[in-house]
């Protein structure tokens, strides 16, 4: 069994991850950047190592400080997290080469499916549906211009390099192609560092849904349902749930059952996400994640299971800690994303220091946080805050939940997206589970509601002490934020 855990990631995730550690009796090293030296998750852990400046680049994505820290404080396990080097395949081989076990799925799995095409291509082996499209990446206009015609337009461009979203150009007719090409092949360099695009049918307005699969080394793989992540904006999903309302119990088993065939046919070891757009009553693979998502909660609040402690018992070597049949969805469970983001003014991060917190407690609620009073958001990362997950017996009890609990939900001294999440939680759409990848854009009403809202009724942030915005403070770290994702850029 693992002993010793370096957690290779900052924020809400690293607190989630030594939690689990915790209760294993596993002991938990911190490595934080400048910017992260007062953090909750630098004090939550058994050990904390400073690992260098806040930039990510010199810090939570520098392979080699990381690996040396892990040696220095006798780690026998790295867990990544999500984002930074949670899927680097480079990251994977050096821990296997120095003998620390990677908390995920395999360098060889890794760079599989980091490379999107490649990965369709084996799906499509597997006999899983994928997109009607291409199976190799456009070697140039005029190949391109074929694939089109036979697919027929839409489409969509694709960088093989990435994922998520980032870099996807949609071509209406075949006049726009040459140009759209040539840009989605231009970001596809900057952004992955590798040209190469692929196509695919554009489906209109489809519902994002995806199957968290959990396989051990022993080839064990079992689902435990699905997530509807169609509240997205930009490619940052803001609310996830689970169960989906448009799946029957009969398309979720053989979803869940391809799902699973699609992680034991690439020998998958670990917690993973496999991707489907869901359109007219069909479904088609899009991509697998291999790491444990930001809305994994909403899996753990309608099965009970913990996924990363499953992570952990399948990096130990020990078998799943259940069977599919023992795997039983109960109830409705909704995650609101809270960042520091003003969405009055197109949702511009807003990090800065809290002042003034109280986050909501009571029946069927959970708060996934980094922060705590006093504590400071900096503008060089993601500004999610945290993350409010509830719980009902079904969708309709955990929307009333949630509105309860966004109303108790104080954060002082910076501007959050929770007047967005109230909005949401009456919109008409929502509450039916009339869903789509589009809902932001086209609900513009949303904007209207939220002042309508902010306007109406008191909650506890107005009633309990808690310092307002400071207008000028806001306005530098939004300058500072914006001038740190230019950068990034
Ligand atoms: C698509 C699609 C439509 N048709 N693929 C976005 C997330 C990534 N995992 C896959 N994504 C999409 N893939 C086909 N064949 C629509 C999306 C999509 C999207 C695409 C471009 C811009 C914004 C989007 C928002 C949601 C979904």
């Amino acid at each position: 069994m693992i002993k010793k855990i370096l957690i290779a990631n900052r924020g809400e995730i690293a607190v989630r991850v030594m939690r689990a550690c915790r209760e294993m009796g596993i002991a938990s090293v911190a490595v934080f950047s400048d910017a992260d030296k007062d953090a909750l998750f630098t004090k939550y852990a058994d050990e904390s190592h400073r690992i260098g400046p806040a930039a990510a680049s010199q810090s939570y994505l520098n392979i080699s400080a990381i690996i040396e820290r892990a040696r220095q404080s006798g780690c026998d396990a790295i867990h990544p997290g999500y984002g930074f080097l949670a899927e680097n395949p480079e990251f994977a081989s050096a821990c296997e080469r120095e003998g620390i076990r990677f908390i995920g799925p395999s360098s060889r799995v890794l760079r599989l499916m980091g490379d999107k095409v490649a990965a369709r291509r084996e799906m499509q082996k597997a006999g899983i549906p994928v997109v009607p499209g291409a199976n190799e990446c456009a070697a140039g206009y005029e190949q391109a211009r074929e694939i089109a015609l036979e697919i027929g337009y839409p489409i969509i461009l694709k960088p093989s390099g990435g994922g998520g979203g980032i870099g996807m150009t949609i071509v209406e007719t075949e006049e726009a192609l040459a140009q759209a090409l040539e840009h989605a092949q231009a970001i596809a360099g900057t952004t992955f560092g590798i040209r190469d695009v692929y196509i695919e049918k554009y489906l209109s307005n489809p519902r994002h849904i995806e199957f968290q699969v959990l396989a051990d080394s022993k080839g064990n793989v079992i689902h435990l349902g699905e997530r509807e992540c169609s509240i997205q904006r930009r490619h940052q999903k803001l609310i996830e749930e689970s169960p989906s309302t448009v799946l029957t119990s009969e398309l979720r088993a053989k979803m869940g059952r391809i799902a699973t065939e699609a992680a034991g046919w690439v020998k998958y070891e670990g917690a993973g996400t496999v991707e489907f757009l869901f359109s007219e009553g069909e479904f088609y693979f899009l991509e697998v994640n291999a790491r444990v998502q930001v809305e994994h909660p909403v899996t753990e609040m309608v099965t009970g299971i913990d996924i990363v402690k499953e992570q952990i018992r399948i990096a130990s070597g020990l078998p799943l800690g259940c069977r599919q049949e023992d795997v039983l969805i109960c109830g409705s469970a909704i995650e609101c994303r809270i960042n520091a983001e003003d969405p009055l003014n197109d949702f511009v991060p807003t990090p800065g220091k809290i002042n003034g917190h109280r986050p909501p407690g009571g029946a069927g609620i959970r708060v996934d946080s980094g922060i705590y009073e006093s504590s400071t958001i900096p503008p060089f990362y993601d500004p999610m805050i945290s993350k409010l997950i509830v719980w009902g017996r079904d969708r309709n009890e955990a929307i009333e939940r949630m509105r309860r609990a966004l109303f108790e939900y104080v954060i002082g001294g910076v501007k959050s997206n929770i007047l967005f999440h109230r909005a949401v939680m009456e919109n008409e759409r929502f509450i039916k589970g009339d869903l789509d990848t589009l809902f932001i854009e086209s609900e513009t009403a949303l904007i209207d509601d939220m002042k309508r809202i902010a306007g109406r009724e008191e909650t506890l942030q107005q009633k309990l002490p808690c310092r307002s915005v400071d207008k000028k403070k806001v306005a530098a770290a939004v300058a500072a934020a914006l001038a740190y994702s230019r950068e990034k850029v």
